[in-house]
């Protein structure tokens, strides 16, 4: 590596917590699908900050929006109104079709406030005891790194050290819709899952799973709240993931791309009284629907939209599973994807994936391994056909290596 990128690696493991191993780039500018590094090195941005630059890093068009609004008015905490948190409300509602919104800042605080209010909602509207709450989650969850959050992760690296943890949490297989009617008691008030399973390694549900979860949901009068951070806006080639399922959440919740990369801005949405059971002073946030980070919300719903991102996502992502699909490499145990969320598992035997990204890296192709054996794949949803195909070539030439 040249001096000045040791320099900032090295001026990053002196001051900071080594929470991270980031693959050897280090970055100074991005445009579209494009970032490039401080010696000028270009790459195809294949992990899109974990799918919160959906919309292309730097969008133009956010930026004017962010900058606009920087210059008039940031934060004024919800002690008082804004010109900006109702025009939110209206534009998030349309657009996902909401009743009520309550506006957070990072991914795993909607998780967290969604917790908190289906709780809520199960003591003051189904009549579950105070205190006897309980919530169904799904082995190989991700939702967030906070306390409430790691306490009912079945991942160790995750949650290993960090306890003691809340009660009121059961986990279930993933996709198992019989699993979740064993394990409804009359104290369930949630089942907490992600559409698709993101960090487990984009999991897929078996088809008509969904069809049977939002039935045992109704049924036993328990809410659905469908975790759509990461799957949530397009990157599975439909608004959300759900209506690959025809089915519809109570509870959703959204983040990451909803600023397009330039702020933290998540939500919780809700279709019915689970948001109503909050009242003045219960809950809040500094900066939960503050100005900047409502007109930076309202340009990256607005370009996601008016520039056909999530129709993109849909063509590109199949024309990336199915290049995908056509790499004849023995290093590859399973292709899997839906929209521009795709990923590519490989054998045991064939090494670590890790050693695959930093290859990648060589080749132009900035990705990120999951779990070992497998690399996600999550380019922009503004990604061209040549664009896809010009990482495809790259990709089939770094597969058929063996980095065992
Ligand atoms: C890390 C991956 C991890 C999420 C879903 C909530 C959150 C996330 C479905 C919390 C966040 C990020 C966190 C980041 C890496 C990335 C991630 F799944 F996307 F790959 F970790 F598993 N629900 N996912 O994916 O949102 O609080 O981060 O805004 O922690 O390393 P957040």
């Amino acid at each position: 590596m040249s001096s000045s990128i040791i320099d900032f690696v090295a001026t990053e493991a002196r001051f900071g917590a080594h929470n991270y191993e980031p693959i050897g780039v280090v970055l100074s500018r991005g445009e579209g699908v494009w970032v490039w590094d401080t010696e000028g090195n270009r790459y195809l941005d294949c992990l899109s900050a974990y799918s919160a630059v959906s919309q292309g890093h730097c969008h133009p068009k956010i930026l004017a929006a962010m900058v606009e609004q920087a210059r008039r008015l940031t934060l004024t905490s919800r002690a008082f109104h804004n010109d900006q948190l109702a025009l939110f409300y209206e534009e998030i509602a349309a657009l996902t079709g909401s009743h009520k919104v309550l506006p957070m800042n990072s991914g795993a605080e909607a998780v967290e406030s969604a917790i908190k209010a289906v709780r809520k909602w199960g003591y003051e509207v189904k009549g579950v005891p105070d205190g006897a709450a309980e919530i169904i989650v799904c082995a190989n969850n991700f939702h967030g790194r906070t306390l409430g959050i790691v306490g009912f992760s079945t991942d160790p690296e995750t949650r290993t050290h960090f306890g003691p943890f809340a009660p009121g949490f059961r986990i279930i297989p993933f996709g198992d819709a019989a699993a979740l009617q064993d394990a409804i008691t009359p104290n369930t008030v949630a089942f907490l899952v992600e559409p698709i399973q993101g960090e487990a390694g984009v999991i897929i549900p078996p088809a008509g799973y969904f069809t049977e979860v939002r039935q045992l949901c109704t049924a036993n009068n328990v809410m659905l709240v469908l975790d759509e951070i990461q799957t949530g806006l397009g990157r599975t080639g439909k608004l959300l993931a759900e209506q690959h399922e025809g089915i519809e959440a109570d509870v959703t919740l959204l983040g990451k791309a909803l600023s397009g990369g330039f702020y933290p801005v998540s939500a919780v949405l809700s279709n019915n009284d689970v948001l109503g059971t909050l009242r003045p002073g219960q809950h809040g946030s500094t900066f939960g629907g503050n100005p900047l980070a409502c007109a930076v919300a309202r340009a990256a719903m607005r370009v996601l939209v008016e520039e056909g991102m999530i129709e993109n996502a849909a063509r590109q992502g199949m024309r990336f599973l199915e290049g995908l699909k056509d790499i004849r490499a023995n290093t590859i145990r399973e292709v899997r994807g839906r929209g521009l969320m795709l990923a590519v598992e490989l054998h045991p035997e064939a090494g670590r994936a890790r050693r695959y990204c930093e290859a990648l890296r060589g080749m132009g192709i900035l990705a990120k391994d999951t779990h070992e054996q497998t690399i996600r794949i999550a380019p922009p949803l503004v990604i061209t056909s040549d664009q896809v195909d010009w990482a495809l070539e790259r990709l089939a030439t770094t597969l058929t290596q063996d980095f065992s």
